[in-house]
């Protein structure tokens, strides 16, 4: 089982979006083990958004991100890394595929609604910056055997 970080960004608490999204994870059996709001302040920001430092939308993505509240997540599965960011779709929600989270909900590149790591090495990186060991949870869920062969 592999787990992921994915995160409701300002524009989609704002929107009324949260319960939303976080009902696709759910629906599609991913587990929430890990699931907090929170304000980002600007070295988190920084540290999370760290590979894009120096380019043009690196200023306004980190005045985004530190606007408002977010909703943080961590999901656990079988290929979560890549079934969350098949789910969450393209970067650009113009581009997204019909369907998918950042399609549904999303107008714009600087507004696409929710975050997700991109391989296993991000998510473990992410999920450090946002979570605390003992905030996540470790628990079986009796429907395993109905969602996974
Ligand atoms: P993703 O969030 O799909 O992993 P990314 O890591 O390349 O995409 O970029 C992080 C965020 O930065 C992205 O969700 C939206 C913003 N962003 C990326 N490329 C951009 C661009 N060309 N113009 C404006 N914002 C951009
Ligand atoms: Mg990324």
């Amino acid at each position: 089982m592999e787990r992921t970080y994915a995160m409701i960004k300002p524009d989609g608490v704002q929107r009324g979006l949260v319960g939303e999204i976080i009902s696709r994870f759910e629906k599609k059996g991913l587990k929430i083990v890990g699931l907090k709001m929170l304000q980002i302040r600007g070295e988190m920001a920084e540290t999370h958004y760290g590979e894009h430092k120096g380019k043009p939308f690196f200023g306004p993505l980190v005045d985004y991100i530190t606007s408002s509240p977010v909703v943080a997540l961590v999901l656990e599965g079988k290929d979560a890394v890549s079934v969350a960011r098949e789910m969450m779709g393209a970067t650009n929600p113009l581009k997204a595929a019909p369907g998918t989270i950042r399609a549904t909900y999303g107008m714009d590149i600087g507004r696409n609604v929710i975050h997700g790591s991109d391989s296993t090495a991000s998510a473990e990186r992410e999920i450090n910056i946002f979570f605390k060991p003992e905030e996540l949870t470790s628990y079986k869920r009796e429907l395993e055997a109905w969602i996974y062969e």
